[in-house]
């Protein structure tokens, strides 16, 4: 056996070892990964064939399986709520896609965890083939006992005990952090095995990337349209002009940012004063991971983690990356000036 082989460690391999670094863990917080992992390869297998599902499905509501032919993250919601809902550790669930929270029902016993999960974000873009993925947020419970309550699923962001997305794209990937570094697993689909590929993924300090609509520029703030005129100038040493890369599919852009590097924007703008993006469960397990990472993220002003939720759909404004990128970043929003000339 060459002992140069990397080794070959499943996801459910990994879920065990990071338990046993938790010293009294039960468990229960492992099988919430194990169980959400089997849905995520539930979602796998019906995005990648979504092209010829619609094919097959073009006779109407029924597929010639005489499956009904369900949007797809509808589908994916459904998939997670009941891949999840009998397994007994967690108390309760909120979807972006249901207004209210989600409750364990009564013939299942309820845990210690609370679930927070965007089912399939960007499913606008799979016609196109672009790549769209799930986001997930797990907490600790802070009510009693019995069924969860909203204050269970509006905590913030500094409380969650893991996070994670996966990125359904050329290939899959499901990358998560439970705050000792952030792994990423590709999906093996000859074994239908997700298994580790990148150990303590790191963002690089400064990028040469910027992600962002332009399409907004003209409602943007003053701050973020200098910074971003600043990104275009040239300046060799600090390797300006950057490059622009926007997917439109958020966790996409922010895979590649975790990747090579750089920032990621979703700026607040005079149309919405509190941007696109969700906090819950799509600004606040990223920026758990990109912090794990070794990044930062921030809403102009603060820390995400340390936004105070007031509901459990809000929007915030997203700036996150490489560390040195969102410093200079805020520097231009706090009123640096950069001589155009
Ligand atoms: P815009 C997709 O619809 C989404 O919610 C995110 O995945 C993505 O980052 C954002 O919206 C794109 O929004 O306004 O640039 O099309």
């Amino acid at each position: 056996m060459n002992s140069s082989q990397s080794k070959v460690v499943t996801i459910e391999r990994h879920i065990n070892e990071q338990e046993r670094l938790h010293t009294g863990a039960t468990g229960d917080f492992s099988g919430v990964l194990r169980d959400l992992t089997l849905a995520f390869k539930i979602i796998w297998r019906q995005t990648s064939k979504a092209g010829l599902v619609n094919i097959l499905g073009a006779t109407g509501k029924e597929n010639i399986h005489g499956d009904q032919v369900k949007k797809l993250d509808v589908f994916a919601d459904e998939t997670i709520y009941k891949a999840m809902d009998h397994g007994g550790n967690l108390c309760v669930m909120a979807s972006e896609e249901n207004e209210d929270v989600l409750h364990i029902p009564d013939r299942y016993p309820t845990g210690k965890y609370v679930l927070l999960y965007d089912p399939l974000d960007g499913s606008s873009n799979i016609d196109a083939n672009v790549s769209i993925g799930t986001i997930f947020s797990i907490y600790r419970r802070i009510s009693k006992s019995g069924k969860g309550t909203i204050e269970d699923c509006t905590q913030g962001g500094f409380k969650q005990i893991a996070a994670g997305y996966v990125v359904y794209g050329s290939s899959t990937m499901l990358v998560y952090t439970t705050g000792n570094g952030v792994y990423g697993f590709t999906l093996d689909p000859s074994i239908g095995e997700f298994l580790l590929s990148h150990e303590d993924l790191k963002i690089p300090a400064k990028g040469k990337i910027y992600s962002v609509n332009e399409g907004n520029y003209k409602y943007w703030q003053p701050g973020v349209k200098k910074y971003i005129k600043f990104l275009q100038e040239e300046n060799k040493e600090e390797s300006r002009p950057y490059s622009l890369r926007y997917i439109g599919s958020l966790v996409a852009d922010f895979h590649r940012t975790l990747l090579y590097g750089g920032i990621f924007m979703y700026p607040s703008d005079i149309r919405n004063k509190k941007g696109k993006l969700r906090l819950m469960y799509e600004a606040n397990p990223l920026a758990m991971i990109v912090e794990q990472a070794g990044g930062v993220a921030m809403d102009g002003e603060q820390r995400i983690l340390d936004i105070k939720p007031d509901s459990l759909h809000q929007k915030t404004p997203l700036f996150l990356g490489s560390s040195e990128d969102i410093k200079i970043c805020k520097e231009f929003i706090d009123g640096r000036e950069f001589d155009l000339s």
